[in-house]
């Protein structure tokens, strides 16, 4: 018989808080290793799922691995994310209370992956009323659709999620999902318009031009090819080895109608819109005025001529009196242009999320809560769009650590257990300074954009310098006096995030943060024939004069309400961890690995978990695996369990400074009293047999 020691040298510990030495990273990076080797991508540290990404198709994702994790505790059975969910769900049910599972980890990390998981978990194991049966297929069927239009293949991710995503699952009192609804954030809409090199807009352009058959192709006027678009060819990059578009674009349609979807062909002449928007050519006339050298089709559903004029002239008004119509020049004709085909896209992308949600009809019980966003991303030139996605990690990491503090001591407090304080870095300092009013960066950009300087986006960093110089999170070109690392340019602000340095480049803050789009533009979208369109471009929105809130703006008021949502749910955590930059199985980059577990705040994870205590259980749960190990707690305990639990380690000759007892639980000090014990069971297995076992413990 394989000793249960030696087991544990190869596979590591499935808790890291049974590690013999909790307070060493190295130790902490060695067994993450270890099992990454073995592909046990999945390490818990007390309830939290720590998952690192395989990059590749594992076999544990069947029906039957689904079955073996339902109604059956963590502690019983190998971590997986499946354990996560049931967990999740039996606590929504027992208690009531609606929970909450959130994910976290760099852009590439697993979070989609995991969050999809979660949801065939609940569609496969769920009980379902014939009624509700197809619900649990739309729920499925979304991802494809949101993905098609919300992903993006990047350089860290081949399918990146380019806007946030919190899904609420709905059930009703005995557990079945009834219904659903999504909560989107922020889409990088910049894409539609420009990619970096090595990256692509958003699948769906590249789905319909492989996928859709020649006569669609032809009503929209397109052609296969996608090098013949602008919109596509700024990244030099139509084709991804691991990207199926063709399949993809089945796989797509075949969502849209299994969710119940009419407009198809409405969504598409979209889509192929704005890919004719970008082939827009503009001529400049002799006194700088604009024209449009290419023909313009009846483009998005509306006239020719209106769009033409509406392109290359801006109406000027004053205290709501229509003044004047003014030419644009070359650039700010390009720029209009592109305005309208972000503006276009990312308002069908909101009509598309609200159209899911009508289909997944609210009926609320309780909930599970889904939250899986952008990871944290640091490019080489890093924009608006990074600053957003990077400060919404930033809250996330901090409601991460007021849950995990908040509720580790709370349990010390009911134990009874006296409490030992663990330092952590405390992110709250870099969420103010971004979000603080008056004197946050988002202030500080907002009113660059209301009172704009001479220069612009330069103004802007002139601004942020007087007001946040002598921050410790924020440097400059200026502030640092040459004393930075990394040479910094003039246009660029550096901020020292939780996860790591980022270097942001002002150029375009101003304009994304206003995100205008002109009058006159807004008026002729109001007219398309398109009924996706005219339910986007609103007339009452033309009339109004109040300026919306800006962009930024905007973001931080919604992520507040998202903070809000998640503090009044129980939460569970998955953090996943990339372990390479090339996207590729088996390799471990132990650089890569230790940077996000320190970070991600592991460490500090794990030693709170501790506190000195390597184990708890409540006693029902310890006195049942172990009574076989005395004489008089086997086969059964008539008393009190406090005092069962007593007698055995009292038999079993636990000394004193190595365990605890709270109200309900037993705490244990160290791992080895836990192997140890563990490694008595094991050997009186043969002769109690498989009854006392139930359950086994995989340590
Ligand atoms: P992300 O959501 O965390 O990044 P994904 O969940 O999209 O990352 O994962 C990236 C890729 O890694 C996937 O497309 C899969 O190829 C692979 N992968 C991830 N998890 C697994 C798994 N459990 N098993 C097999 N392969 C996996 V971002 O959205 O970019 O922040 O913004
Ligand atoms: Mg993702």
């Amino acid at each position: 018989m394989e000793s249960a020691l030696t087991a544990r040298d190869r596979v590591g510990v499935q808790d890291f808080v049974l590690l013999e030495n909790y307070n060493s990273e190295a130790a902490f990076i060695e067994n993450l290793r270890r099992r990454f080797k073995e592909n046990l991508i999945y390490t818990y540290i007390g309830s939290v799922l720590v998952s690192v990404n395989p990059y590749k198709e594992l076999e544990i994702y069947s029906k039957q691995q689904m079955e073996r994790y339902r109604g059956v505790s963590f502690y019983e059975i190998s971590p997986h994310i499946y354990s996560v969910s049931d967990n999740t769900y039996r606590a929504m049910k027992t208690s009531r209370k609606d929970q909450c599972i959130l994910i976290s980890g760099e852009s590439g990390a697993g979070k989609t992956e995991a969050s999809k998981k979660i949801l065939l978990y609940y569609a496969v194991t769920c009980p379902t009323n014939d009624r509700m049966a197809a619900l649990g297929d739309r729920l499925l069927q979304s991802n494809p659709v949101l993905e098609a239009f919300g992903n993006a293949k990047t350089l860290r991710n081949d399918n990146s999620s380019r806007f946030g995503k919190y899904m609420d699952v709905q059930f009703d009192f005995r557990g079945v999902p009834v219904g659903g609804h999504i909560l989107n954030y922020l889409l990088e809409k910049s894409r539609v318009v420009h990619q970096n090199p090595g990256e692509r807009n958003f699948h769906i352009f590249y789905q319909l031009l492989n996928g859709g058959d020649e006569m669609l192709l032809k009503t929209l006027y397109l052609e296969k090819n996608p090098h013949n678009y602008n919109y596509l060819a700024k990244g030099n990059c139509p084709r991804v080895s691991s990207i199926n578009d063709k399949n993809d674009w089945k796989v797509v349609m075949k969502a849209l109608s299994v969710i119940g979807f009419t407009e198809e062909e409405k969504l598409l002449s979209i889509i192929s819109g704005v890919l004719h928007l970008g082939n827009i050519q503009f001529g400049e006339g002799e006194e700088g005025e604009t024209y449009i050298t290419t023909e313009t089709q009846i483009l998005l559903g509306v006239d020719g001529s209106a769009l033409t004029e509406a392109l290359t002239h801006k109406k000027l008004t004053a205290k709501g009196e229509e003044v004047m119509i003014s030419p644009l020049n070359f650039e700010q004709a390009m720029s209009a242009r592109d305005a309208l085909a972000k503006a276009v896209y990312g308002r069908t992308f909101n009509w598309l999320v609200e159209k899911i949600n009508q289909s997944l009809a609210l009926k609320s019980s309780s909930v599970i809560g889904l939250l899986d966003i952008y990871g944290f991303e640091v490019l080489q030139h890093n924009s608006f769009e990074q600053f957003c996605i990077n400060y919404c990690n930033e809250k996330l990491q901090q409601l991460f650590i007021e849950l995990t503090l908040r509720s580790e001591q709370e349990e010390y407090e009911t134990e009874g257990i006296a409490w030992e304080t663990v330092q952590y870095f405390d992110n709250k300092i870099i969420c103010d300074l971004i979000e603080e009013k008056h004197k946050g960066i988002i202030s500080i950009l907002d009113e660059e954009c209301l009172r704009p300087g001479e220069t612009g986006d330069l103004s802007f960093l002139e601004k942020l310098e007087d007001t946040l110089g002598g921050h410790p999170h924020f440097v400059t070109h200026k502030l640092a006096n040459g004393k930075t690392r990394r040479v910094m340019s003039r246009e660029e602000f550096r901020l020292l995030h939780y996860a790591g340095e980022v270097n942001y480049n002002v150029k375009g803050f101003v304009d994304k943060n206003n995100d205008l789009l002109n009058r006159n533009l807004k008026e002729v979208m109001c007219q398309s024939d398109n009924q996706i369109l005219s339910h986007c471009f609103h007339r009452e929105e033309v009339m109004d004069q109040k300026r919306p809130e800006m962009a930024a703006t905007q973001f931080k008021n919604s992520l507040m309400k998202l903070m809000e949502i998640l503090m009044s749910k129980e939460p569970s955590y998955v953090r996943c961890i990339k372990p390479n930059d090339a996207k590729q199985p088996g390799r471990f980059d132990e650089v890569l690995v230790r940077h996000q577990v320190k970070y991600l705040g592991l460490m500090e994870n794990l030693r709170v978990r501790r506190a000195g205590f390597a184990y708890r259980r409540h006693f029902e749960a310890f006195l049942q695996r172990y009574k076989p190990l005395c004489p008089e707690t086997w086969p059964n305990w008539h008393g009190r369990l406090a005092d069962g639990v007593s007698t055995l380690i009292n038999h079993l000759g636990y000394k004193p400074e190595e365990y605890k007892l709270g109200r309900s639980k037993i705490f244990i000090r160290f791992p080895k009293t836990l192997f140890t014990t563990e490694d008595a069971l094991e050997a009186k297995k043969p002769e109690i047999g498989k009854y006392a076992c139930s359950g086994s413990e995989t340590l």
